[in-house]
């Protein structure tokens, strides 16, 4: 099947449905990470999301990460959900029980896990688009980024010892939902060894958003996920004692690698800005030891990184893009270039029955691979955008911009929806998802080193035609 070349049209289309989006979705100081299904802010989101605002206003973006810091624990967690209002979302506040924790903000409910650790990376971003327009909003980003220093080392701080206690250079997860791939395969052998005990009842609420349940997780995994919840609850969300008594316990190498990616950022941002000479030394500590951490984990058969089963001690080999936290987290340079080779190759981006060359969240030639359900299989826009941020951070451009360019073919429909079926290209799951509408205002924008175009792209830039077919592999 051909790839439609987005026109000039489609292209103002898209920038002016993604803002739509956007403001659509936008709650006064925070955005909900859809309208219906997610109808909360979700912490990952929010870092995808502010950078996407950014794009039209430094202001709004640095008030949707403001926000998510009210949310942040004593001991510096930054929660995965902060409810600003009641909702039909499931798991509620009176599921996650947060009060029994002592150390949980005062005025704002939250969850009581953690998703992956972007924000610093998107607060990166921002201070870049804030500092070339200049004036007041360069101002008042780089003020923020001095203000709200300590707040991030702290959120970098407590992942990287109430999650990594014995410093191994992997961050500990306690759910698959803090790795925001809930029910990747990743976790299929660790979740296999958790047996649900007695959960409260309950109802799911998704189902009643997303009609087909393959694109969602299965009940069994609902119980096993809910499970999990109990036990946190039970260990009073305090994590040495989780640690002791939970069922699921896995160094996750992509959290690790945003973890030092970010930590890299936050060291240098900043010594430019004149940050605590010792926050600088701690945030470059931590990005050296998870860096190395994850470099550890890398399969030399395959040159993917594993996550490691800390309860059994085995690495979790499977072909999720995961596996790419190198690209992220950088360290090997002749590792980095066989990973941009094999991404860009027909095992992942090039595998020949995809709709689009982007990034799918498992290798459509692996036996895990499900094209529809959930993070199984399907192409995510905010994985195909991190992994183009990662190469192009390690001056991949050429392979970036292939990642870019076939990303905004793959949303020229302008439905954003949360994920995409990868053989056929059909809209999964939520639509009108805010992540994927602020993905496609900062590919749009096309950030890249020397130049920076604004909502302005050659049609002749887009990928060529990837025709569907038999997988040879
Ligand atoms: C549970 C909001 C979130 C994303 C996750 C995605 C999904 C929640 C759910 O939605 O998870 O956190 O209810 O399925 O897996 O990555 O942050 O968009």
């Amino acid at each position: 099947m051909a790839i439609q070349h987005p026109t000039p049209v489609d292209i103002a289309l898209m920038a002016g449905r993604a803002g739509y989006v956007l403001k659509a979705n936008d709650r006064g100081r925070f955005t909900v990470a859809s309208p219906t299904l997610y109808p909360h802010m979700w912490s990952w989101d929010a870092g995808f999301v502010a950078l996407g605002i950014a794009t039209v206003s430094v202001p709004r973006a640095l008030d949707e990460l403001r926000t998510l810091l009210t949310g942040q624990w004593a001991t510096g967690m930054i929660p995965h959900i902060l409810f600003h209002s009641p909702s039909d979302y499931f798991p509620d506040p009176d599921r996650w029980r947060t009060q029994v924790a002592a150390a949980r903000p005062a005025g704002v409910l939250t969850s009581g896990i953690t998703q992956p650790p972007i924000h610093v990376i998107a607060l990166s971003r921002i201070l870049h688009d804030a500092r070339r327009r200049g004036g007041g909003d360069q101002e008042l980003c780089e003020r923020f980024v001095l203000d709200t220093f300590p707040q991030w080392l702290a959120w970098h701080r407590y992942l990287a010892t109430a999650r990594d206690p014995h410093a191994h250079g992997l961050v500990e997860i306690h759910h698959g939902w803090e790795s925001g791939m809930d029910d990747s395969p990743r976790w299929d052998a660790p979740y296999s060894r958790v047996v649900p005990g007695p959960v409260p009842p309950f109802v799911r609420r998704d189902l009643a958003h997303v009609s087909d349940p393959s694109q969602r997780p299965s009940d069994a995994e609902y119980a096993r996920y809910l499970w999990l919840v109990e036990q946190k609850v039970r260990a009073r969300y305090d994590d040495a004692a989780y640690r002791a008594t939970g069922d699921f316990v896995v160094g996750d190498v992509l959290v690790s690698a945003l973890l030092a990616a970010a930590s890299d950022l936050l060291a240098d941002m900043g010594a430019e800005l004149g940050a605590d000479p010792a926050g600088i030394e701690e945030s470059r500590a931590i990005a050296r030891r998870f860096r190395t951490g994850v470099l550890r984990t890398v399969d030399p058969a395959t040159d993917l990184a594993r996550d490691l089963d800390l309860r059994t001690g085995d690495f979790l080999a499977v072909d999720s893009a995961a596996g790419f936290a190198p690209l992220v987290c950088g360290g090997d340079d002749a590792l980095l270039r066989r990973q941009r080779d094999l991404l860009l190759g027909p095992r992942w981006c090039g595998h020949s029955r995809l709709r689009w060359p982007v990034v799918p969240s498992v290798s459509p030639a692996s036996p895990a691979f499900r094209e529809r359900t959930y993070w199984r299989g399907p192409q995510w826009p905010v994985l195909n955008w991190l992994m183009a941020w990662a190469l192009n951070r390690s001056g991949e451009q050429e392979a970036a911009n292939a990642l870019r360019l076939a990303g905004l073919a793959q949303l020229v429909d302008c439905d954003f929806a949360e994920y995409y079926e990868p053989l056929t290209g059909e809209q999964l799951g939520s639509r009108d998802q805010s992540w994927t509408a602020a993905i496609a205002l900062d590919f749009l924008a096309a950030r890249r080193p020397g130049r920076r175009k604004r909502v302005r792209l050659l049609t002749s830039e887009l990928p060529a035609v990837t025709p569907a077919g038999p997988s040879p592999m």
